[in-house]
């Protein structure tokens, strides 16, 4: 299954692919970081549905369309604040991975991109981020055949690095 992950450095609103993944906040109203930019490139008819979905608790996903970008859907999902790892942070994302992909699988998605969860204004480690994201979209993989390519979009260099560390260590 690890030849179905695909590990670039890259801006996620231009992926064309069937879904992206949005790294949102419980209230699934906009934000900074990869979620202003997926509502900025989508555009305001983006919000306006967000604003019929009543939020999503931490480690779950909610599916839209994606309006103005490439991709066909946006899934939201809410990764967990980083507290110093000892309050359930590794479940909690491991869930936002997981869930986000059995949301894909629901609606026939074979592509489909992810940022780096929780590593930005959540501080997440990115190193500990990376493990949990790739050992459990692995292990998603192997026992479902029907996602054909699972791209992380990395949009630093360090970020990119260190998953690509990981993914060396882990497979
Ligand atoms: N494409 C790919 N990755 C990006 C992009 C982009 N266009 N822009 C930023 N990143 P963050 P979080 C990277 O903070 O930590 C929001 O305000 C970024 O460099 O976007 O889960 C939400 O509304 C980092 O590596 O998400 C929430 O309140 C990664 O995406 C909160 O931030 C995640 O950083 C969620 O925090």
């Amino acid at each position: 299954m690890k030849d179905r992950i695909e590990i670039i450095q890259g801006d996620i609103t231009h992926q064309t692919v069937d879904a992206i993944v949005n790294a949102a906040n419980s209230a699934l109203l906009g934000g900074g970081g990869v979620d202003g930019a997926i509502h900025k490139a989508a555009g305001p008819e983006l919000l306006a549905k967000c604003r019929t979905l009543y939020g999503c608790e931490t480690g779950y996903a909610k599916i839209t369309e994606g309006y103005k970008l490439p991709a066909k859907y946006i899934i939201h999902t809410v990764g967990p604040i980083w507290r110093g790892g000892n309050q359930n942070e590794a479940i909690l994302l491991g869930n936002a991975y997981r869930n986000s992909l059995q949301l894909a699988v629901d609606n026939n998605i074979k592509t489909i991109a992810f940022p780096s969860i929780s590593t930005g204004v959540y501080r997440y480690p990115v190193d500990k981020a990376s493990e949990v994201a790739l050992s459990e979209i692995s292990r998603f993989l192997a026992n479902n055949r029907s996602i054909k390519k699972v791209t992380i979009v990395c949009f630093d260099s360090t970020t990119f690095e260190t998953y690509n560390q990981t993914y060396k260590k882990l497979f």
